[in-house]
């Protein structure tokens, strides 16, 4: 049998039916496309996707539980990584080399240690392998799920013959022509629901929303400023940042904004747990034991309570202690969690979104839902929420040694391969500016 054959019988009998092969001709793109980064001598990717659990998106959307989809993914992004790994090893059984690729977290070491640049992008990985193309949102899209879906990927030696692609502009000149509802879920609107921007992959230039600003995204994401652009709607976040209520801040003004961040990342006492949970979550493949006992999305108990004394326990046992109260990590992600598989699903979970109105921390600080921003802004109650002195301190601290210990260093053929990624991505725009009037939208 063939290897390709075989590879993706492996993976499909193990219960994930979207997997694509990429082999040696497919990664001259961004840095984070040197598989030589990852593993030395590897030539090919195996790239999968996974659905995120249907009914839990919309109990995260709608307001009514954020445990189903942070339990979701903590399993599924556990299961995904031993499968990554059992592939691995049934690769090297063959006398190949091959490593598993980490969910996240993966971050190349800068000298600013928050540049989160991945050692291998698995979106662009998994648009190399034809199971995905670009969405608006900069998340990949599949033609089964949309861009809710997890991604995970196995990097080798072994010289694989690649699947077709997906056109690079088939969901973008497509459905999200019409939609752009993922622009509109991000709560403070991190990228334009308008203007294209690229990123150039093996000759092609790959279209998604302009990002107006990443910082808009990371402390969306992060949980620190949780209320829409609007006032509509929230993420499952605990914070806001006051100067930002009534207006944000310019997306040029970077400096502003990053200091804004900084300071309200630094300021509420656990940011070094709520990280570091995603990190032992992602990156680290735990023995079974972990996660014996955790039950399945569809049999969490109904009691808000309990679910998030499962989510506690499981941290329990990823050593995270303190964030008990509200064990929430993964607060956000909407812009991905809207996208379905159809126009018509879409539509309807933004509906839920945009109609579910606002979560905030109340007196006794557990999360409550009201629907207008006058509500929210009479019940939020920061001081219930808000550390110690000494907790703070001891926060900064250990995200000062977290974030250095793990992401600090100067890699100059990384910098090099991005001066020259960026000068060949350059060329690629004026081209196609050139030929057509203006940017795709
Ligand atoms: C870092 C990261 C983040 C960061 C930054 C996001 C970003 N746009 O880069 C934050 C924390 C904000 C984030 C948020 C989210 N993320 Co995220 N994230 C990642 C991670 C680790 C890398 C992303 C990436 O590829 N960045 C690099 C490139 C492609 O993006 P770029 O910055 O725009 O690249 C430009 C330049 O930086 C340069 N460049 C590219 N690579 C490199 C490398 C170096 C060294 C240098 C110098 C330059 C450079 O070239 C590019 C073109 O100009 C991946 C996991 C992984 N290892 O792939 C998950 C991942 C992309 N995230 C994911 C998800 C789901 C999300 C969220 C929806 C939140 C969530 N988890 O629910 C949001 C979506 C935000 C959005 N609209 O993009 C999924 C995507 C699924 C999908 N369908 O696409 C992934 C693949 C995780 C997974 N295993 O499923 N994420």
């Amino acid at each position: 049998m063939k290897l390709e054959k075989e590879i993706k019988d492996f993976v499909r009998s193990r219960g994930v039916g979207l997997v694509g092969l990429a082999g040696p001709e497919r990664f001259d793109g961004p840095p984070s496309t040197d598989l030589n980064y990852s593993m030395k001598g590897a030539k090919s990717v195996i790239s999968m996707a996974v659905p995120y659990h249907v009914a839990a998106i919309y109990d995260f959307l709608a307001k009514l539980s954020p445990a189903p989809h942070n339990l979701d993914q903590f399993l599924k992004y556990q299961r995904i990584m031993r499968l990554e790994k059992e592939l691995a090893d049934f690769l090297v059984e063959r006398g190949f080399r091959a490593r598993p690729l980490p969910m996240s977290c993966d971050y190349r070491r800068a000298p600013y240690v928050f540049s989160l640049k991945p050692a291998f992008s698995l979106r662009l990985g998994a648009i190399a392998a034809g199971i995905a193309a670009p969405g608006w949102s900069g998340n990949v899209k599949t033609k089964e799920y949309g861009a809710a879906v997890h991604l995970g990927g196995v990097i080798t030696d072994a010289v694989l013959e690649s699947d077709p692609l997906i056109p690079a502009n088939y969901f973008i000149d497509g459905v999200c022509a019409k939609c752009k509802r993922c622009a509109m879920s991000c709560p403070p609107r991190m990228f334009d629901a308008k203007e294209a921007e690229y990123i150039h992959l093996n000759g092609d230039l790959l279209p998604r929303g302009r990002h107006r600003n990443i910082d808009y995204c990371n402390t969306s994401c992060f949980g620190l400023h949780s209320l829409s652009v609007d006032h509509k709607f929230s993420n499952w976040g605990l914070h806001w940042i006051d100067e930002w209520v009534e207006r944000l801040p310019e997306p040029r003004k970077r400096l502003t904004i990053l200091l804004a961040l900084l300071k309200r990342g630094l300021t509420t006492g656990d940011s070094t747990q709520r990280f570091d949970v995603l990190r032992r979550v992602c990156y680290i493949i735990w023995p079974d034991d972990v996660l014996k006992g955790i039950p399945e999305v569809d049999d969490l108990p109904s009691d808000e309570g309990e679910r998030y004394h499962i989510l506690a326990e499981l941290m329990r046992r990823l050593d995270i202690k303190g964030i008990e109260s509200y064990p929430i990590p993964l607060i956000c992600g909407q812009c991905a969690l809207v996208c379905g598989p159809t126009p018509e699903e879409t539509a309807e979970r933004y509906r839920i979104l945009r109609s579910a109105g606002l979560v905030v921390p109340g007196p006794d600080g557990k999360m409550t839902r009201v629907n207008t921003f006058e509500e929210a802004a009479a019940l939020r109650h920061k001081d219930s929420i808000k550390p110690s002195k000494l907790r703070e301190a001891r926060d900064i601290l250990a995200t000062a040694i977290l974030w250095h210990r793990h992401y600090f260093g100067i890699q100059p053929r990384t910098m090099y391969q991005n001066w020259r990624y960026e000068r060949k991505l350059r060329a690629a725009v004026e081209a196609k500016r050139g030929q057509t009037s203006g940017p795709t939208t």
